[in-house]
């Protein structure tokens, strides 16, 4: 099945929206094999936005995601990597539909609150880049034939 990474930011940690964002991807079905709270460093932070590297915002990104500590998972699920990026909504949350995790949380593009993986190979790099092999735990959730 498919897994995704999905980052709590730090403007969420501050704020107490961790349990907020992660009840909603448990409620949604997903079932959650990793989970971590990190202080990211600056290589690592270069690591993971690597593909925005030279943009204008690029520096401030960095400077905001190594500010405060953040927390790290790992989801599995049916389609979860395109299901997570629906519930997150749109990068702006001024722009993200009433009802999505930025639509409801975020207020601004440089704090929006949650980071979720974009596609098959962004969702191996970074989950690659952020765990372990050992800190994925496999495990049955035997609810799983009532929601896929
Ligand atoms: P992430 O990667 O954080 O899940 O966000 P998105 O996938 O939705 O959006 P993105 O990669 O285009 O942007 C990464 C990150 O940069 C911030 N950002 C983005 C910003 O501060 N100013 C900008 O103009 C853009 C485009 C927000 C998310």
């Amino acid at each position: 099945m498919e897994r995704t990474f999905v980052m709590v930011k730090p403007d969420a940690v501050q704020r107490g929206l961790i349990g907020e964002i992660i009840k909603r991807l448990e409620i949604k079905g997903f079932k959650l094999l990793g989970l971590k709270m990190i202080r990211i460093n600056e290589e690592l932070a270069r690591r993971h936005y690597a593909e925005h590297e030279g943009k204008p915002f690029f520096e401030e990104l960095v400077s905001f995601i190594t500010s405060g500590p953040a927390v790290a998972m790992v989801w599995e699920g049916n389609n979860v990597i395109a299901s997570v990026r629906s519930l997150m909504g749109d990068t702006d949350p001024v722009k993200a539909a009433p009802g999505t995790i930025r639509g409801d949380l975020g207020a601004s593009m440089s704090r929006n609150v949650i980071h979720g993986s974009d596609g098959p190979e962004a969702a191996e790099r970074e989950i690659n880049l952020f765990f372990k092999e050992t800190e994925i735990l496999e495990y049955e959730k035997t609810l799983n034939s009532w929601i896929f």
